[in-house]
């Protein structure tokens, strides 16, 4: 009874002070998205966010060619340069790897690659001109690989290699087509190569989501044979994935813009069209500020919990929100027990009211003795996916106490022999003194002699 009357004054306090840490915490207008960005503080700060620039492989553009993309658009975030691809070491830190129109990546370690993703690493590819087929490796991991160039004959007499795609071709409620940063309304695509899925299985190890961003006009074609002319077995139209997203169960995600110019100087500058938007809100994107996630003041009851105790379970809740605070719909959240890197429990948490609390009943009556973090996982469809880690857990089994005991156990084991042995010695009590009697007889008998 006393029992259960401190755990309803210990949940109300959680949940009181829950609710006192969910309330708005800026409700102001944003006028420049700088300044908007750190305002709640619920998004990392963007000098902490790595994108790393790997300038081997031979890459078609220097970084000087790409000098707005750079120093505008990723001027706010941390960038680190890095000459070879060989070790995890350099990767560790960095949340975005950006491969940038290489065409050789022979010296990339598939392994190393692979190692980033699984622990949530991003990836910005944008594929060369010619030689796009080096990012094949790479694409595999997913089921994905290029097609052959794009062209476009919209103007019927002449197949263009510069694409030019508007909204209707886009997802456009997806946070990097509509952002702070404007309306992505139109883009141009100079010397692209298409993207095909493939039917073989991905060949990372690995849960993820994947869509085309932006796909092609009717008119737009992939010239597979490269003869510059539309031929009756090539595809078209929306079979063609333009920009590629790939949302990784880690946390990661992938872009493949079809070519890097249309992030040089030359075309992301051309007022004409909003590459510049778009490259922008992508990077903010991938740099977990914008189509953010925030989940925090995650609480789990109990942390020390008895094995042999009968109701396994932890209740783990947290608060779950958009960058601005905002209440997420369609959102899945889960809370998980995780050891060594592998999820041994998990159940999917509910929303709380109209709060954005969430709520779930972890079940660890599997779950072996020893040490364990609760993290909560959220996902929303082109937000992706986005880990956090909460309290540590231990589970353990206490030392053996007489209350423990089974009953039988007692009965037999200790009771039984301890009753046997009085019964006994009461028995053998008379036999005992007639014989002390006789031996203290012949004692005397020895000392006398
Ligand atoms: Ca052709």
């Amino acid at each position: 009874m006393a029992n259960a009357m401190k755990w309803r004054i210990y949940l109300a306090i959680i949940f009181s002070l829950m609710i006192i840490s969910s309330l708005p915490i800026s409700s102001s207008t944003r006028a420049f998205y700088t300044k908007a960005i750190d305002k709640t503080g619920l998004t990392p700060p963007t000098n902490s966010v790595i994108f790393l620039y790997y300038n081997g492989g031979s890459p078609v553009y220097t970084k000087a060619q790409l000098g707005t993309f750079f120093n505008d658009v990723l001027g706010a975030f941390a960038i680190k340069e890095i000459t070879s691809l060989d070790t995890y070491k350099e990767l560790e830190n960095a949340s975005v790897l950006m491969l940038l129109g290489q065409t050789d990546l022979s010296s990339i370690k598939m392994d190393v690659l692979e190692q980033f993703i699984v622990e949530g690493g991003s990836l910005l590819i944008a594929l060369p001109p010619d030689n796009f087929s080096a990012f094949d490796s790479v694409l595999e991991l997913f089921s994905l690989r290029t097609y052959g160039k794009i062209l476009d004959n919209s103007s019927y007499y002449n197949n263009q290699t510069n694409v030019v795609v508007n909204d209707s071709f886009m997802i456009r409620e997806h946070p990097s087509i509509r952002s702070i940063f404007g309306n992505v309304s139109e883009i141009v695509i100079p010397n692209g190569a298409g993207i095909e899925r493939l039917d073989s299985p991905p060949l990372i190890n690995a849960t993820f989501e994947d869509y085309s961003l932006v796909w092609g006009l009717n008119s737009t074609f992939v010239d597979k044979n490269d003869n510059g002319v539309q031929d009756e077995d090539e595809p078209y139209g929306e079979n063609i994935s333009l920009i590629h997203v790939v949302e990784t169960w880690f946390g990661g995600k992938i872009v493949v813009l079809p070519s890097i110019e249309m992030i040089i100087d030359d075309y992301i500058l051309d007022p004409q069209f909003d590459n510049l938007i778009l490259s922008r809100a992508l990077t903010y994107w991938f740099g977990n500020q914008i189509g953010f996630i925030s989940i925090r003041n995650i609480v789990a009851t109990p942390t020390f919990l008895d094995i042999t105790h009968e109701k396994l379970e932890i209740n783990v809740s947290a608060i779950v929100t958009d960058e601005n605070n905002n209440t997420l719909s369609q959102v899945q959240v889960n809370a998980c027990l995780v050891r060594l890197g592998r999820v041994i429990s998990q159940a999917e948490a509910n929303r709380l009211n109209n709060k954005p609390i969430y709520l779930a009943i972890l079940n660890v009556s599997k779950v072996k003795p020893g040490a364990a973090y609760i993290y909560v996982m959220a996902y929303k469809k082109y937000f992706g996916y986005f880990w956090v880690r909460g309290p540590r857990i231990t589970l353990y089994k206490p030392p053996v106490t007489i209350g423990d005991i089974h009953p039988l156990v007692l009965v037999f084991g200790a009771i039984v022999p301890i009753l046997s042995a009085v019964i006994l010695s009461v028995y053998l009590f008379p036999e005992y003194r007639n014989k002390r009697k006789r031996l203290r007889e012949i004692e005397g008998k020895i000392i006398e002699k």
